[in-house]
């Protein structure tokens, strides 16, 4: 398998494991993550994804593999990066990239389609797609511009310029950059899968549809889903620990 998955009480790491070759994503490694975000299992909290080796969280897609593709085979595998980012970014759990080292191409894009972002001191992140005559496809046109603005997407991906980790928090691209990024992601990923999941996937959805579709029916949207979360045993459970000046122990329902 290219991509390893390890568990840590209510959270999965995922991890590239394709270090030779700086963890690109060729389509075992991608249908792999894919795949593995689709079979997690129901305890699963929260989800970390993370590179192999000391280098690279993903250097890209990967360039041998696209050399040889026509216009067809481009749209499946443009079709597959956007199935995994999709997913990582509509799934139930929250999802945190840990950015161990080069987030370059497709790989900047799996960074941008998580949650949360941290970065190591050393990582580098950029869309350096243009230089290859071709553009993001995994959603890097739309995600950099709603993470970081439409300037600052339209400088990254018109030049293909690689920023360092100060910058990339700089304009936003990171949350936060702080080593080991492994053990600042997991503790967050263990605060986030100690609360209620029920309203945690309900404030994802909600946030996810900020810069999409018409704000109106969006904040309509989260009025509802505010008030359907009163008949859950977890608001129950989280309004009468305040009161009881305890922690809530949060089960899901
Ligand atoms: N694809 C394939 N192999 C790669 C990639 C990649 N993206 N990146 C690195 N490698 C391989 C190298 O070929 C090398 O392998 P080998 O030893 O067999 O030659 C090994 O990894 C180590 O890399 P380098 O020797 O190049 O290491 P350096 O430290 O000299 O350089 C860099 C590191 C700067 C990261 C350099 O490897 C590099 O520039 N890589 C390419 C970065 C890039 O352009 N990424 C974007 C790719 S395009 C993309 O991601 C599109 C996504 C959307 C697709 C949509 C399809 C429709």
């Amino acid at each position: 398998m290219s991509v390893r998955v390890e568990r840590d009480d209510a959270v999965a790491i995922l991890t590239l494991d394709r270090p030779d070759a700086l963890n690109a994503l060729n389509v075992e490694t991608l249908s792999d993550l894919r795949d593995e975000l689709r079979a997690l299992s129901d305890d699963v909290r929260a989800v970390v994804l993370t590179g192999a080796g000391e280098r690279a969280f993903a250097a890209g897609a990967d360039i041998k593999y696209m050399h040889g593709l026509d216009v067809g085979a481009a749209k499946e595998w443009g079709a597959l990066g956007q199935e995994t980012t999709r997913l990582l970014e509509t799934m139930s759990r929250p999802t945190i990239a840990a950015i161990n080292g080069f987030a370059l191409g497709g790989g900047c894009e799996l960074a941008l389609a998580c949650d949360i972002r941290y970065a190591s001191a050393k990582a580098k992140l950029g869309q350096p797609e243009i230089n290859l005559g071709i553009i993001p496809g995994w959603g890097g046109t739309q995600r950099l511009a709603r993470v970081c603005g439409i300037g600052v997407a339209k400088e990254l991906i018109l030049t293909g310029r690689i920023v360092d980790a100060d910058e990339a928090l700089r304009i936003g691209l990171v949350n936060a950059v702080d080593d080991p990024v492994l053990e600042r992601a997991l503790e967050t990923a263990h605060a986030l899968a100690a609360k209620g999941p029920l309203a945690l996937v309900a404030a994802k959805t909600a946030i996810n549809r900020a810069l999409a579709g018409d704000a109106e029916r969006n904040l309509g949207a989260e009025a509802d889903d505010f008030g359907e979360l009163f008949a859950s045993e977890d608001a129950k459970e989280g309004l009468a620990a305040f009161a009881e000046k305890r922690d809530a122990r949060f089960v899901g329902r």
